[in-house]
C-alpha cells in the first residue's frame, strides 16, 4: 500500500532507519562467487562475519514511489579484495542516487563495456544512470555507509552481474585502492 508523508530518522551508530522497513543482512556465506579468491572466501566462512547490512524505510518498492535505504559495509578484505556489495543492474532502466554518510567507499559502475569508479566520502553524491550496473566497495578501515534513493519500480537484477561481471575489481594497494581488470572466480 502507499505510505503517507513521513520523516525518516536514522541512527548514526547502527545505520538503522526509523520508522523502518525490512533490514537485509549479508554474511560471507551469502556471497558465494563474489570474490576472485575462492580459497580466501572459503577460509572466511569459518567465522562467517556480516559483510554488509541494508536498512530500508517503509516506502514500498512500487512504481512512482522513491524508496530509500542505508547500506553499511563493514571494513575488511577477502584475498586482498575489499568488502563490497553483490551489485546489480536495475531490471527497468532507472537511475539512482547515493549520498555518502560515513567512512570511505567507492561506487563501481559498469555498462557492459566501460567500468567507472566514483570515490565516495561523507557528503559525496554518486549518480547512477539507467543501464549501469552498480556495486559499492568499502576502501577504508571503518564502516562505509551511504544513503540510496531509487525509483520504486527499478528492480534488482543480480543475474546481469553474474553474467557480465563489473569491469573491475577493487584491491587493497600500498598507495590506496587498486582497480584491476575483472576476473570471474
Ligand atoms: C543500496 C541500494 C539497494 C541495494 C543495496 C545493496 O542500498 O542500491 O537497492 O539493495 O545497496 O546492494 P546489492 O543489492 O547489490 O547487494
Ligand atoms: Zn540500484
Amino acid at each position: 500500500p502507499p505510505v503517507p508523508p513521513m520523516h525518516v530518522g536514522f541512527d548514526d551508530r547502527s545505520g538503522g532507519m526509523s520508522p523502518s522497513g525490512p533490514v537485509l543482512v549479508r554474511r560471507m556465506s551469502d556471497l558465494r562467487g563474489l570474490y576472485a579468491d575462492q580459497a580466501a572466501w572459503t577460509a572466511a566462512l569459518e567465522s562467517d562475519d556480516v559483510v554488509y547490512e541494508v536498512a530500508s524505510s517503509p516506502v514500498p518498492e512500487l512504481e512512482g514511489e522513491l524508496p530509500q535505504s542505508i547500506t553499511t559495509i563493514l571494513p575488511g578484505r577477502v584475498g586482498g579484495e575489499f568488502h563490497m556489495t553483490k551489485g546489480h543492474m536495475h531490471t527497468r532502466p532507472r537511475g539512482e542516487i547515493y549520498l555518502g554518510l560515513s567512512g570511505l567507499g567507492g561506487l563501481l559502475l559498469f555498462d557492459g563495456e566501460r567500468p567507472q569508479w566514483i570515490e565516495m566520502r561523507p557528503g559525496s553524491i554518486g549518480y547512477i544512470p539507467p543501464h549501469w550496473a552498480h556495486r559499492s566497495v568499502n576502501v577504508g578501515d571503518e564502516p562505509y555507509r551511504f544513503l540510496a534513493v531509487y525509483p520504486g519500480d527499478s528492480g534488482h537484477d543480480y543475474g546481469w552481474v553474474a553474467e557480465h561481471g563489473m569491469g573491475h575489481r577493487v584491491f587493497h594497494g600500498s598507495g590506496g585502492p587498486e582497480l584491476r581488470p575483472f576476473t570471474f572466480p
